[in-house]
């Protein structure tokens, strides 16, 4: 059989698709399940069947040379690669397996308190202000309060870790403006985020100690420890940041919604997952294959870049119904790839889970109507989608 494979010219990275993307998704699903990028000489995905299969076939779709777009055969990495996102099977396996321990649902049971002491007073300050900012005054404010202290992070410095996250999400695009500026800012902020993964810099009961453990005991070595507590600060922050900027925007955009959700705030953990498959904050990852592979008719030669459009695949009919593109919070979202999906699903996920699910009980449980103020501000990053600023006021209620 022979088929024209469908090519696009459109820059994914470009301010223009960053800001708005799912007009974009709409095409890309539409133009086949495997489309070629002319602009960067790779190949994307935006159907959710072949996105979820490329995530859970890693021989083939493999994650060493890098998840972004430069292939680290070609090209040195901005950094030492990470031992879970950049690694594939048989390395991957002992540095996951380590840090599924450390992050083990009776260990993240343990912040519960904590937890929601911090969700509960900012929400309590919110609610008495009215006017809020839902990145910089609660999304921005919370994960900082909760996730360093975790870790076991110095006081000192904590400010290097948006900036940090930033640029690592921005580093799996093209070396177009956003990651020139984020690279121009980074040798600071490198250095105090290598610093803090050292034995000596961490508390002796936080996240970051648990994973030197695992070097004492044997599971990982001494040299993988400060690299595996590197991934908790480039993935922890940045990604929960927007994660509840997104939702909160999502749910504050649509007022039915968050009234259902005020109305029975034992909805907040469905919202989430709709709100992450609806607006999740990482929209896209690389993968490279390791050999020739056909696909859905089209044949994709070895060593070469497939973009998987996360974002894409959890709005495409094929899988949700003609109303995907709607946020419905009553929904089941379940099986979205906002997460991930496979061997490289988010191991910080049970964290994520329990931070939003106790900001948004507490939001929804004192907050009866969310009004937008104004429009929200798009923050434009290669990997991730949220927002700058969502000025909005809160109508209290019992
Ligand atoms: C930016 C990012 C996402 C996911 C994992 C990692 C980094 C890592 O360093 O492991």
């Amino acid at each position: 059989m022979i088929t024209t494979i469908p090519v696009l010219d459109d820059d994914p990275f470009g301010d223009e698709i960053l800001t708005d993307p799912y007009p974009f998704h709409q095409r890309l699903r539409d133009s086949g399940p495997v489309v070629h990028l002319r602009r960067y000489g790779i190949w994307a995905m935006g159907r959710y069947a072949e996105v979820h299969a490329a995530l859970t076939d890693p021989a083939t779709f493999c994650s060493s040379r890098g998840a972004g777009l430069s292939d680290f055969h070609r090209e040195k990495p901005w950094r030492p690669p990470s031992l879970l996102l950049e690694a594939d099977p048989p390395t991957h396996t002992a540095t996951r397996k380590a840090m599924s321990a450390v992050i083990a649902p009776r260990t993240v049971r343990r912040f519960r308190e904590g937890f929601t002491a911090s969700a509960e007073s900012i929400a309590d300050e919110l609610v008495a202000r009215g006017e809020f900012d839902a990145v910089t005054d609660l999304a921005e404010r919370y994960p900082l309060q909760v996730f360093p202290d975790i870790v076991g992070l110095p006081a000192d410095g904590r400010e290097n870790l948006l900036p940090y996250g930033g640029l690592a999400f921005n580093a799996f695009g093209p070396r177009n403006a956003l990651l020139e500026e984020a690279l121009a800012a980074a040798a600071p902020v490198q250095e105090w985020i290598w610093k803090s993964c050292q034995r000596d810099a961490l508390s002796p009961d936080g996240l970051g100690a648990s994973i030197w453990a695992a070097a004492d005991a044997g599971d990982i070595t001494h040299e993988q420890a400060p690299m595996l507590v590197r991934s908790l600060l480039s993935a922890g922050v940045d990604t929960t940041v927007h994660g509840i900027a997104n939702t909160v925007a999502a749910l504050a955009a649509h007022p039915e919604q968050w009234a259902a959700l005020h109305a029975d705030p034992t909805l907040a953990k469905f919202a989430f997952d709709e709100a992450l498959r609806y607006a999740g904050p990482v929209q896209t990852f690389f993968r490279t294959t390791t050999r020739e592979v056909e696909v859905a008719g089209t044949v994709i030669g070895e060593g070469e870049k497939v973009l998987l459009f996360l974002a894409a695949a959890n709005r495409d009919p094929r899988k949700w119904g003609p109303d995907a593109d709607r946020l419905d919070i009553t929904r089941r979202a379940s099986g979205h790839v906002a997460f991930g999906m496979g061997i490289h699903q988010c191991v910080g996920q049970p964290i994520a889970r329990l931070e939003i699910e106790l900001v948004l009980t507490a939001l929804a449980r004192r907050i009866a109507r969310l009004e937008p103020l104004g429009d929200p501000v798009p923050k434009l990053n290669n990997t991730l989608k949220g927002w700058q600023s969502v000025p909005l006021r809160a109508h209290a209620g019992g």
